[in-house]
């Protein structure tokens, strides 16, 4: 079951049923997956469109690279990058979202037709974000951070990864709540790769379940990073890049599966084809028939495979004559 959607979506995304997909944008020259090749207004228009027919529901526009490492532009240097791109598409009808830590990106992102915030500092890094957000109704995706990209690989230290994201993001809700965001407005994320090693952004997906009852919906970000590039490497290698999207669609399909919100990623058309498999996958474990009344006869002692559901069918097929699909 999808958690409820955040208050302010529009209405076309409101009214879906499943897990939605964001489609990444970054008009940046050095991202580390799409980095210099959306930095022309053209192309990265015409290459959001493709997302959109693809099965995009958003694109998420972003102009400063979150890449471990990397140095931060100056706001004149993010508002050049963003703003025609997010006017165009805007225009164009396509539901955007601003991709920025800048209260004052997101201002001039809203204004330009932006429909959603998503700030990987959950409102950490500009003290003006809560403030802005309070006097507007646009979603927020407060994400998961603990500090800029810069030295953020420093501050992956964590006693229990999922304990210390979900106390971090509650706190959050917290904060946002006190300076006048409501929380049925605020998506949570975990921030894979920011601030986490491989081994922390497993154990988060692996425990999604305790974000989600957070109470608020959860966007999973794991599209082409490096941990799956570890994941998948042959010997020291990791996989490049371009070889990580069916694990990104994997991951796609177990979030979605799971009753996330919405998934940021790349590849559109992979993600959207997974969460139909998700979809079909949960429709048939619901509608599946009751199980057969238990046998009368109690299994002989000793019989482990009593207590399989494969076991149990068998003996009814014995006992009653009844088969499972009737
Ligand atoms: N990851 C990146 C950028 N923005 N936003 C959210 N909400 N969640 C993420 O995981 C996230 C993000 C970095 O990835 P990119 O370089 O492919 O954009």
């Amino acid at each position: 079951m999808i958690v409820a959607h955040p208050e302010g979506l529009p209405a076309a995304l409101a009214a879906q049923q499943r897990t939605l997909v964001m489609a990444v944008l970054n008009v940046t020259p050095d991202s580390f997956s799409d980095g210099g090749r959306f930095v022309d207004v053209d192309v990265a228009v015409a290459h959001a469109l493709d997302q959109v027919r693809a099965g995009a529901d958003i694109v998420d526009v972003g102009g400063e690279s979150t890449r471990p490492g990397a140095a931060r532009v100056p706001v004149e240097e993010e508002l050049r990058r963003v703003l025609p791109v997010i006017g165009r598409l805007a225009r164009a009808g396509v539901a955007v979202s601003i991709d920025t830590m800048r209260a004052e990106v997101a201002h001039r992102a809203v204004e330009a037709g932006a429909r959603i915030v998503n700030d990987v500092s959950g409102g950490l890094a500009d003290p003006q974000m809560i403030g802005y957000l309070a006097g507007v109704d646009v979603p927020y995706i407060a994400m998961h951070w603990r500090g800029h990209s810069a030295d953020m690989d420093a501050r992956a230290r964590y006693a229990d990864v999922v304990a210390e994201v979900r106390g971090e993001l509650a706190a959050r809700l917290d904060a946002l709540e006190a300076g006048g965001v409501g929380r049925r407005r605020v998506v949570v994320d975990p921030g894979l790769g920011f601030a986490k090693t491989g081994a922390h952004n497993w154990a988060l997906l692996g425990a999604l379940p305790r974000l989600l009852d957070l109470g608020r919906p959860v966007l999973v970000g794991a599209s082409r990073k490096r941990f799956l590039g570890e994941l998948l490497a042959e010997g020291d290698v990791p996989r490049p890049v371009d070889g990580r999207d069916a694990a990104t669609d994997a991951i796609t399909a177990l979030a979605a599966a799971q009753g996330v919100w919405a998934v940021r990623v790349h590849d559109v058309r992979g993600s959207r084809d997974a969460i139909a498999v998700a979809g079909a996958w949960r429709a048939s474990a619901s509608a599946a028939p009751t199980r057969p009344a238990a046998p009368r006869t109690p299994p002989r002692a000793g019989r482990m495979e009593a207590d399989t559901p494969g076991a149990r069918g068998g003996r009814n097929r014995k006992g009653t004559g009844r088969r499972s699909h009737e």
